[in-house]
């Protein structure tokens, strides 16, 4: 009888989708349309499956080949298009195209991602960020492929799968996931300490994003710009997020990544989808090569940055992210950047990372996308026509016309044909000399100076972070052997910093050394990054039950909505609360506090409404949510009697970051609470 039922309701699903569209007709690939798509052909009702079923066959087939190797490291990752468009023309400094005029717009894709982790697993870990744009120029692709730091591991692509193999889950077992905390890369950390440098900044806040909207990038090697005569000048890319740099405690990172392991991913989306359309400004910092050797460092070198504070950051104009991805896996997943996709105006630098670079990202590119015609994919395809002899190979889509697939012909008139230095890529003329080598220059020799600067450079709350991560992480490692050097490494950067983490471990202090004592460069801290864009695109929970002020709670969310915030009614139980004034209270419930947690909210208000306030301040799970948000940091404000919750939840009234008000109205409080949730309120 159910069967029947369900057939003749399918039968009439059918009919309608046929009058309404042909086009909605399920089809094979072969464009053969399919009768039923939930029964295999039978022989008999109860008997076995015949072969000749072949739509039954395509369809398991397809599905078994679904899955392409993962990226071996950036494979967990989300992406979005938009444009960039400069501020003015640079073509003082570079020929680049989409560099020359004021204005001029430039379609991008861009794809963030964490380094270490499979591709399911979780957004908030400590982690370096990926932060790889690819530029759809009139002139070709270029593909800005860089990190959320601004220097890296190792100085050598040598050493790059080595690094990889100590950072990723250990071979036998396959144990951590997406975590540095384990003893493999603890052990490589020691023995390369070139690596000191960036492990400050991976054991900062910066490892942390609160978004990807609120990163800053960099294009960590330097690179080169060449002019129109050739002259070539040596540049560092820079994104400065418009929303200001943020970031997570380490706390909520973890407890994130079981609330929410889409957490960063689910942002990006919903801020593109609500139309707080992320952006990032563009800016370079420009040596002339006449001035290659003035600094204490080598400029080839990726574990070095140059302090702002040297060379300023030249902004060039500005991005703007406006479209998610219809298709995960065809435009994400199927993504392939390179390092060596440049065009006219772009060039390299001799850093051995960057060199490395250019041969690895097009070779993994033919595994993973499996074969050389990678760039015909939607996502990859240049907007630039493309003209070449390169004929045939897995997945071509392009069907060639023409006889001649060899320059040089006269049978098609010498088409396609070398464009030229005037209008062709042609590679800076830079002079090399010197005998063939395997041997690092001793200008890479000093692995301590420019760890001491980061770490000078930090402001006292973020010190105390990254001692605290440097804790956690050795704190995780097996062998006493390996945290002692670790600590023993950190002595050459700053004493306190290596006794810090030595107490927290029960070492004994290492013996003291020389550390160098470089002058800060504020712009490194967060303190100096957090923007003026105050509370905008920031996450709210309005707490509330039933006997709300539905007054103050509709006042207090508009008030906020107004200021560019998120406000998310977070009540004790589902469905709808009943108010104690007529007011929108039916519909404005978003989530029970029974499915959310303060990790996932940038800030927490209560309004007014004593049978409310009454409820909340009863309610363990409530009091959690708050002090929780306290203890990160976050604001709090209450109106009214909501300030009982507060201190229900034992948080000060008067503490920093705390704005409660029993006269203000809802516009007066939002204006200062918003000031408050601008940054984060670490002196309490
Ligand atoms: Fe890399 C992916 C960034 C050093 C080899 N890398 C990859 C991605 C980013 C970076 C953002 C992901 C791109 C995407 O979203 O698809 N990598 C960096 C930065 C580096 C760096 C900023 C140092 C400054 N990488 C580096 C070295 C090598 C590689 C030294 C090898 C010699 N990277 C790869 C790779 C990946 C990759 C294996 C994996 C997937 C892919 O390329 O497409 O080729």
């Amino acid at each position: 009888m159910g069967h029947d039922t369900s057939r003749d309701r399918k039968d009439e699903q059918l009919e309608a989708a046929r009058v309404r569209d042909d086009d909605h007709l399920l089809t094979t690939n072969q464009g053969v349309p399919v009768d039923d798509d939930d029964n295999t052909l039978r022989a008999g009702e109860r008997g076995p499956s015949l072969l000749e079923d072949f739509h039954f066959r395509e369809k398991l087939t397809h599905f078994d080949h679904e899955r392409i190797p993962e990226r071996v490291v950036h494979a967990r990752g989300a992406g979005a298009y938009g444009h960039f468009e400069a501020y003015a023309s640079c073509g003082d400094v570079t020929r680049a195209h989409f560099l020359a005029e004021p204005g001029r717009r430039t379609p991008v894709f861009v794809r963030f991602s964490t380094v270490a982790g499979s591709r399911g697993s979780a957004d908030t870990v400590r982690d370096v960020r990926g932060f790889a744009v690819k530029f759809y120029t009139e002139e070709g692709n270029f593909d800005l492929v860089g990190n959320n730091m601004p220097v890296f591991f190792i100085q050598d692509g040598a050493k790059f799968p080595d690094f990889v193999h100590a950072v990723k889950p250990e071979p036998h077992n396959e144990i951590p996931q997406a975590a540095s905390a384990h003893d493999t890369l603890w052990d490589f950390v020691r023995k390369q300490t070139e690596t000191t440098h960036m492990m400050l900044w991976v054991m900062s806040d910066r490892a942390l994003p609160r978004s990807y909207r609120t990163m800053q990038g960099f294009g960590v090697h330097t690179f080169r710009f060449v002019d129109a005569d050739g002259t070539g000048t040596f540049v560092k890319f820079h994104w400065k997020p418009r929303l200001g740099v943020h970031s997570l405690v380490w706390d909520e990172a973890q407890r994130l990544a079981g609330l929410d392991p889409d957490f960063n991913r689910r942002d990006l989306w919903e801020a593109i989808e609500s139309g707080a359309f992320p952006e990032w400004e563009l800016g370079v910092q420009l040596v002339p090569e006449s001035r290659e050797h003035e600094f204490d460092f080598d400029l080839l070198d990726a574990t070095k940055l140059i302090p702002e504070e040297l060379v300023p950051v030249r902004p060039l104009g500005r991005m703007v992210l406006d479209r998610n991805p219809d298709d995960f896996f065809a435009e994400t997943e199927q993504a392939a950047f390179h390092t060596a996709h440049v065009v006219p105006g772009i060039d390299f630098s001799n850093d051995p990372l960057l060199q490395a670079r250019l041969f690895s990202y097009l070779d993994t590119q033919l595994i993973r996308l499996g074969g050389p015609n990678f760039a015909q994919l939607p996502v990859n395809r240049p907007l630039a026509e493309v003209h070449n002899n390169q004929r045939d190979a897995y997945h071509q889509s392009s069907v060639h016309v023409g006889r001649t697939a060899y320059t040089d012909n006269a049978l098609a008139m010498g088409c396609p044909a070398a464009a030229g230095p005037e209008r062709g890529y042609q590679h800076l003329q830079a002079g090399v000399d010197g005998a063939k080598i395997k041997r690092r220059s001793p200008s890479f020799a000093d692995h301590f100076t420019q760890a001491a600067l980061f770490w000078r450079s930090m402001s006292d709350w973020e010190r105390e972070h990254i001692v605290e991560a440097f804790r956690f992480e050795l704190g995780k490692v097996d062998s006493v052997e390996i945290r002692r050097d670790v600590v023993a490494q950190l002595a050459h950067v700053d004493r306190a910093l290596a006794e810090g983490v030595a107490d927290g471990l029960a070492l004994e202090r290492p013996e003291a050394v020389a550390t160098p004592e470089p002058a800060p460069s504020p712009a490194l801290s967060l303190d100096a990054l957090a923007g003026d864009s105050g509370i905008a695109t920031m996450k709210v929970a309005v707490l509330a039950a039933s006997g709300v002020d539905t007054g103050t709670l509709s006042g207090v969310v508009d008030a906020l909505t107004v200021r560019g915030a998120v406000c998310e009614v977070v009540a004790c139980d589902a469905g709808q609360l009943d108010g104690d004034a007529p007011g929108r209270d039916k519909d404005v419930v978003r989530r029970a506090m029974f499915t959310v947690a303060a990790p996932l909210y940038d800030a927490v208000v209560v309004p007014d409404g004593d049978r409310a306030v009454e409820r909340l301040a009863d309610d363990h799970v409530v009091r959690g949510f708050v002090a929780e948000a306290y203890r990160h940091g976050k604001a709090l404000g209450s109106l009214g009697l909501g300030v009982g919750v507060l201190a229900a939840s034992g948080v000060p009234e008067d503490a920093p970051g705390v704005v409660s008000t029993r006269d203000l109205g809802p516009d007066e409080f939002a204006a200062r609470f918003a000031a408050a949730a601008a940054r984060r309120h670490w002196s309490r």
